[in-house]
């Protein structure tokens, strides 16, 4: 065997293992198929964890109506009622809700997103404060809401954002 022969060998493992550790630093935990009730919204939303510690989520959704509208982890995995109400009060550990809140925000508070005239709710969010498997996935799950209207940041104990309009239960992934 020559010397090139050898050298290619001993990096052939190391070229398919790079693509590998890159996926490392993002791993799909948990996911939730989100819809509404006129059948019109349709779409996901991805929970990762990463390398940082924060939990990346990454919302795909589509046929929202368009204008600005509240996103929030719901504590129960329970889309079952016509009004959402099942998905119970915000993930609320110790704190109240809202960024504008002295003791704010709830670990799944996130920003109001914007959708235009093509209906794409599309966006990600960086959440420091949530852990998958204690939080997200514990005996009842989690839900995903999005709401008819836009969060204040500050009234308790949910935003004033109105009506549930779109919901979906978190599953593990994997
Ligand atoms: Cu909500
Ligand atoms: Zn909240």
């Amino acid at each position: 065997m020559s010397l090139k022969t050898h050298f290619l060998t001993a990096l052939a493992p190391i070229a398919f293992a790079l693509p590998v550790m890159a996926e490392q630093h993002m791993q799909p935990v948990a996911s939730a198929l989100v819809d509404g009730q006129d059948g019109a919204i349709a779409g996901s939303v991805t929970l990762n964890d990463t390398a940082s510690g924060s939990m990346l989520v990454t919302l795909n959704i589509n046929g929202v109506p368009a204008g600005e509208h509240a996103v929030h982890l719901h504590e129960t995995g329970d889309c079952s009622a016509a009004d959402y109400k099942s998905a119970g009060g915000h993930i609320a550990g110790d704190s109240e809700h809202g960024v504008l809140s002295a003791n704010g925000p709830h670990p799944g508070d996130m920003p109001n997103m914007t959708v235009g005239d093509d209906g794409v709710l599309k966006g990600e969010v960086f959440l420091s404060a949530l852990e998958v498997d204690t939080i997200i996935m514990d005996d009842d799950s989690a839900a995903f809401i999005i709401h008819e209207g836009a969060d204040d940041y500050t009234s308790q104990p949910a935003g004033d954002a109105g009506a549930r309009i779109a919901c979906g239960v978190f599953q593990k992934e994997g």
